[in-house]
């Protein structure tokens, strides 16, 4: 790559180290006037630009002042400005599996690179130290045992899950350090089946198709039947809070079909079960099946997973009750029982099962749906509900036995798991949602980061986050208030954060968000509502005494939570549970907190067209996701920068012994510095922060080979390890 970089296109500079191709500066992004003429010359191939905006490889023909004569491939010549060139990489680049690799990493050339590979089914490519998956949307055969050992004997090594989730392993046991490989990308762009295939080969790692491995595997079943449902971007797309409400062609959690499709007539007969289309939580969205897909097969898959991960009978009853539950408490329905809009719940088959299977009687019930007990000093007042109030008490009680039943099950899948207590001590972490990456520790670190230059989020962090005046706290401030309205907190919003440059205002309730990936304009209708996610204290009563073991244990976890969230907040919140925007905050901040403290390796799938369909490559589709999460800047980053870091202990700990004077401060960072001089690596290729070292693509493998050397040498070896060990 060297050779040609510097024999064919003389306006590259020339890597100042030999031992890195990696650490070449990006070359200049457009035709410089001078190049012109060496393009013409060679017949270098050019990118142009169509008028639609597409890109089409050419050769430049001739040129008069600031227009250029372009012959494309496909035969037509054009006359362009040169602004709407773009050089494109030699031939011999084509299909490179890294993007760092390539020459010119100009849009065109970087998605033409991918569609490249994609066209023959080769849908892994590396971004620098980040694997880009393209989903397929068919089977590419490039999974199972066979190519399984191969990557683990390292006869492979082309980019794959397979390759990262082996490099996570062997990472995690070389530094014992936890690992983590975090998994984002758009809705159906591939995140779960690519953490599915990663853990397929961890589980392979651990042993085989028996033992914990297989369960482990086995849960995935059991959380996509209850986290998953079909959306219009993905059949199988991993969702919440979607138990009460439905759009048209999308389904409800797949666990609801499948129960309906697929139980015995015994277990039917308990729950009074009926088809799928005559329960109003799911046949609101006229979408009852997926095409391909055998729900009561599925269930049948599921009952064994729930065998195997050794949940009693019992249990697996009371979960099936549950679920019938919320499909029958979705059909209780209101009439009005007086002229001031106030209601009363039908007394029909829907009630009296609901209230069976909860373990309540239905008077009970009925009056949880349909009358509120406010305190009003000493005295209790029963009021009357209104239509609306009663269909959102009735649906939220089934959002709530539906979380905490996914909750619980979590739990028990986890509890046993834990049974062998097969347990080292070091982990690799699977996440499948969207990924986050901080550039802040760069600079809190100390490093002169003007060296390498990348978007910082951070202004967009304290939007959502600072207190008191981010977003997320005067949410919660404004959900507090009584008489607070979405209009009220539209403009509380608008006052405080007009300055914050991310933050855009917009008519009446709506606001926009410049978030990294793009704008986004949002509207505050029912965010309070949706913020304070009321559970009435009537509804609580009424679950904690339900005959059913499981909702007394939800109504229990329920007052816990609670509790907790009171001495957290106190004076904020009040005698109210934790709102959702600040349990939402909390549940980021421990990922966070859990992922700071791994290794991260990075995995983005992409979405190559909107049809689930194979064999279609939509370039903008493509570029649109290439830029919202970030992959261009990081490979931008991963050959201007410095993509290895290493704590110094760590590399001290690692070379230290390499030194062949014996450093007296013990301190690691001055022991780095020593490594760092004693084997002459170039000062521009490094940095040294106040905890962590930061190096450039390939100074660790060097070192690392001299690692290795010294082990292995003949003379010394004694030496060495006394000296590391003193
Ligand atoms: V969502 O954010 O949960 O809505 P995901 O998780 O990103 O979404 P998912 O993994 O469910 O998407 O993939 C969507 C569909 O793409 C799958 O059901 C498969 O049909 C298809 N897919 C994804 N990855 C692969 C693959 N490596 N090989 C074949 C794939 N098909
Ligand atoms: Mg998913």
């Amino acid at each position: 790559e060297e050779k040609i970089m510097s024999e064919e296109l003389p306006q590259c500079p020339v890597p100042k180290s030999a031992n890195s191709t990696a650490s070449v500066s990006p070359p200049p992004g457009e035709l410089e006037h001078d190049n012109v003429a060496y393009y013409i010359k060679k017949k270098l191939n050019v990118w142009c630009r169509q008028p639609k905006g597409k890109w089409e490889l050419g050769t430049i023909q001739s040129t008069s002042g600031e227009k250029a004569s372009v012959s494309l491939l496909n035969g037509n010549v054009m006359k362009v400005s040169r602004l709407e060139l773009l050089p494109a990489n030699p031939d011999v680049l084509e299909g490179v599996d890294d993007l760092i690799h390539l020459s010119y990493l100009n849009e065109p050339s970087v998605l033409h690179n991918l569609q490249f590979r994609y066209s023959q089914d080769i849908i892994y490519s590396k971004a620098g130290p980040i694997l880009i998956a393209l989903n397929p949307f068919k089977d590419v055969h490039v999974y199972g045992n066979d190519l399984l050992s191969d990557y683990r004997q390292r006869t492979i090594d082309s980019p794959h899950v397979y390759a990262m989730a082996d490099a996570a392993y062997n990472e995690m046991i070389r530094d014992e350090v936890n690992q983590s490989i975090i998994i984002s990308g758009e809705s159906g762009s591939g995140k779960t089946e690519t953490a599915k295939i990663a853990m397929q080969y961890l589980a392979a790692l651990g042993g085989g198709s028996c033992g914990i491995e297989n369960e482990v595997l086995q849960t995935n079943f059991i959380l996509e039947a209850f986290g998953n449902a079909k959306t219009s971007r993905n059949d199988n797309s991993s969702r919440f809070s979607r138990v009460v409400q439905l759009a048209n062609g999308e389904r409800s959690y797949h666990i609801f079909y499948q129960l309906c499709a697929g139980s015995s007539p015994d277990l039917k007969e308990r729950l009074n079960l009926r088809m799928a289309s005559e329960y109003k939580y799911l046949n609101q969205s006229d979408c009852m099946t997926i095409d391909g897909v055998d729900d009561a097969k599925n269930f049948h898959q599921l009952m064994k997973a729930l065998d195997v991960v050794r949940m009693s009978k019992e249990d697996q009853e009371h979960v099936f009750k549950m679920l019938a539950a919320i499909l029958w408490l979705g059909n209780i329905s209101f009439n009005a029982a007086d002229n001031e809009n106030h209601i009363e719940v039908v007394e029909d088959e829907a009630v009296t099962t609901a209230a069976s299977l909860m373990g309540c009687s239905s008077q009970e019930l009925m009056t949880a749906l349909s009358i509120r007990k406010i305190q009003a000093g000493k005295d209790t007042i029963a009021k009357m509900l209104t239509l609306r109030q009663a269909i959102d008490t009735r649906d939220a009680l089934a959002k709530f036995i539906y979380a905490n039943l996914f909750d619980w099950l979590v739990e028990q899948v986890n509890k046993s798991l834990e049974v062998g207590k097969r347990r080292t001590g070091r982990s690799i972490s699977i996440l499948d949602i969207y990924g986050f990456e901080s550039f802040q520790d760069y600079e809190l670190d100390g490093v002169d980061w003007t060296k390498v230059d990348f978007d910082d989020n951070q202004e967009c962090l304290d939007l959502f986050e600072k207190k008191p005046l981010g977003l997320l706290s005067l949410l919660d401030e404004e959900s507090n208030f009584p008489r607070a309205s979405d209009l009220t907190l539209a403009n509380k919003l608008k006052q405080h954060l007009n300055a914050n440059p991310c933050f855009k205002e917009e008519m009446g309730r709506a606001f926009s968000v410049r978030h990294y990936a793009g704008e986004v304009l949002y509207d505050t209708n029912g965010f309070l509502e949706k913020n304070r996610d009321p559970l009435p204290s009537d509804s609580i009563q009424l679950l904690s005494s339900c005959t059913c073991e499981l909702l007394q244990l939800f109504s229990k976890t329920l007052n816990q939570s609670q509790k907790q969230s009171n001495s957290f907040h106190a004076g904020s919140l009040d005698s109210k549970k934790q709102s959702v925007g600040t349990k939402f905050k909390g549940q980021l901040f421990k990922l966070m907190n859990q992922l700071e403290s791994t290794t991260p390796h990075f995995i983005r799938c992409i979405k190559p067209n909107t049809k689930q369909l194979p064999g279609i490559y939509d370039e903008d589709l493509v570029l649109q996701q290439l830029k919202c999460c970030g992959v261009l800047e990081v490979v931008r980053i991963s050959r201007a920068g410095y993509p290895t870091r290493m704590m110094h202990q760590e590399f001290a700990r690692r070379y230290g012994f390499l030194l062949s004077e014996v450093n007296t401060s013990q301190d690691p960072l001055s022991i780095s510095v020593s490594v760092l001089q004693q084997f002459n690596i170039p000062p521009e290729m490094y940095q040294v922060g106040f905890t962590k070292l930061y190096l450039r693509t390939g100074q660790i493998a060097a070192l690392e080979d001299k690692r290795k050397q010294f082990l292995h040498g003949i003379v010394g070896i004694q030496k060495c390890f006394r000296s590391h060990q003193a």
